[in-house]
């Protein structure tokens, strides 16, 4: 649908996602109702940014009533498809839509998508920063956004097409998509968000309908070191690479980490793209990461000299392994957005030294037992909080006699955690931020929680 002149649409979820929509859509001649279960005394902000937009607002509820003439019925990410008006919107069969496909349908220029489980942020800004290097002496411009943060649909009719948008695309969007990127990027595949879908197959489905979407023209991108992602090597009907440290198969495009060098191969052709010196981000999946970005960048048509610009002095994003101070010999980490065991796990994995660990918040229905496996081998102190601490305790148990010794310490909230973790850090430590739950139980969001670690930990 690309002719919303006098069509009836429902957006639900009126934050970033239903407000980008609700302009575009009321610009382009659709009669907007917004809904969103708060009231009207929490979306005073909101009601002002569409002051002189005509939508009529739906506050409170989610009502069936509202779907009676509807078009197409639009959902934020934070929009389970449990919710009843959605199953009712499914059974009286109105079709649904999100910003993304919104925008995808209208964009005019070329498109680069990223999903994954973990990693998406990091690869979306350092792709950002690489095609920014590519088009600083150009005309056009480089548009970063999607579920990294800012919709992309509140600028695509500013859009040229010799732009370049670039897209962090989650599971929630691309559950309602049918179309697709030029070029898309599955990172990796490993459980997340179960408590909204249900089970991995539903989860992994929902990544995969980024390459089925795709055409013939385009390009998939997957990792050879991730079997979730390598598992859906065939779902494109576009032209594949693959990234990681595994060796290719006979014949595959794509990058490779050889001796200190992350290298091309493309058929016969083979070149040298950048040197693991220049990455300065820690870990090993920040390395997968780099490795996917090359990747990308390799087949958006990027020249060497933009990735080793990109690369250069990127020290990654807030939130993210993001070092915050250190204080007495002890470094500070706060790595709020590791809302899965998973990627908490990344974490650890990321540093040599003594780790004190700070996990806790809300469980989205994971499992922690590999995490408290690593926790045993790598960890000298576990500080919990929130929601999620008892079952975490429960999987990781007490430190065997025959076992590493380790602590664990139980907080109510993350204040204490901090303050804990103070108590027992040693000159030489790193305290470690990486939950592995996430943070509603105490916050808005994870940002939220990272911005009041970070401050509390400047308060020590
Ligand atoms: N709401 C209801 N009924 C409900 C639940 C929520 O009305 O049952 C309302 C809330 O009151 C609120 C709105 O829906 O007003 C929230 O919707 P939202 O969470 O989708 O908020 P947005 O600001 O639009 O944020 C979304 C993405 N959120 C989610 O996918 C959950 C943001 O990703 C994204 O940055 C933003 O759009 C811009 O594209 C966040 C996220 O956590 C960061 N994403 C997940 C992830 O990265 O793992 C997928």
């Amino acid at each position: 649908m690309t002719d919303w002149n006098g069509k009836t649409i429902l957006i639900i979820g009126a934050a970033r996602q239903g407000l980008a929509l609700a302009r575009y859509l009321t610009k382009h001649g659709a009669k907007v109702t917004l809904n969103d279960i708060r009231m009207p005394a929490d979306l005073k902000a909101e009601q002002e940014t569409l002051k002189d937009v005509p939508v009529e607002w739906a506050l409170g509820a989610h009502y069936s009533g509202l779907l009676d003439g509807k078009d197409l019925v639009c959902l934020s990410g934070g929009i389970p498809l449990t919710l009843n008006i959605v199953k009712e919107a499914l059974r009286r069969e109105i079709p649904l839509s999100n910003d993304t496909q919104i925008f995808l349908e209208a964009v005019p220029c070329k498109t680069i998508g990223i999903t994954g489980s973990a990693g998406k942020t990091t690869t979306t800004t350092l792709v950002g920063r690489m095609a920014k290097a590519a088009f600083a002496q150009s005309e056009n411009k480089v548009w970063i956004g999607g579920n990294i943060g800012d919709p992309l649909l509140n600028y695509v009719d500013q859009m040229q097409p010799d732009d370049l948008a670039i897209l962090e695309i989650s599971s929630f969007q691309l559950e309602q998509m049918t179309l697709s990127t030029n070029i898309a990027a599955v990172l990796n595949v490993t459980p997340n968000h179960l408590d909204r879908h249900g089970t991995m197959e539903a989860y992994a489905a929902a990544k995969a309908r980024l390459l089925q979407n795709q055409t013939a023209d385009d390009i998939a991108i997957v990792s050879r070191d991730d079997a979730g992602s390598f598992a859906m090597r065939s779902f494109s009907p576009g032209k594949l690479f693959t990234f990681g440290t595994q060796p290719f198969s006979t014949g595959e495009a794509g990058t490779r980490l050889l001796d200190g060098l992350i290298y091309v191969r493309e058929g016969e052709m083979e070149m040298d793209l950048v040197s693991t010196d220049l990455i300065q981000l820690r870990g090993a999946h920040n390395l997968q990461n780099v490795l996917a970005a090359c990747t990308i960048a390799f087949v958006a048509g990027f020249p060497v000299s933009a990735m080793q610009a990109a690369l250069q002095d990127f020290h990654g994003v807030a939130h993210r392994l993001e070092r915050v101070r250190e204080l007495n010999g002890v470094v500070w980490y706060n790595d709020s957005i590791a809302t899965a065991p998973e990627r908490a796990m990344a974490a650890v994995r990321a540093f040599d030294e003594p780790i004190v660990l700070l996990l806790g918040g809300r469980d989205k229905k994971l499992p922690w037992n590999a995490l408290a496996e690593l926790i045993r081998q790598r960890v000298d102190h576990v500080v919990l909080f929130g929601e999620a601490a008892p079952k975490i305790a429960d999987a990781i148990g007490g430190s065997r006699s025959s076992g590493r010794p380790y602590t664990i310490s139980h907080c109510i909230g993350l204040k204490d955690a901090v303050a804990a973790a103070a108590k027992v850090a040693e000159a030489g430590d790193v305290v470690l931020l990486s939950p592995g739950g996430t943070s509603f139980d105490e916050f808005k969001d994870f940002a939220e929680r990272g911005e009041r670690f970070r401050a509390w930990v400047q308060a020590l």
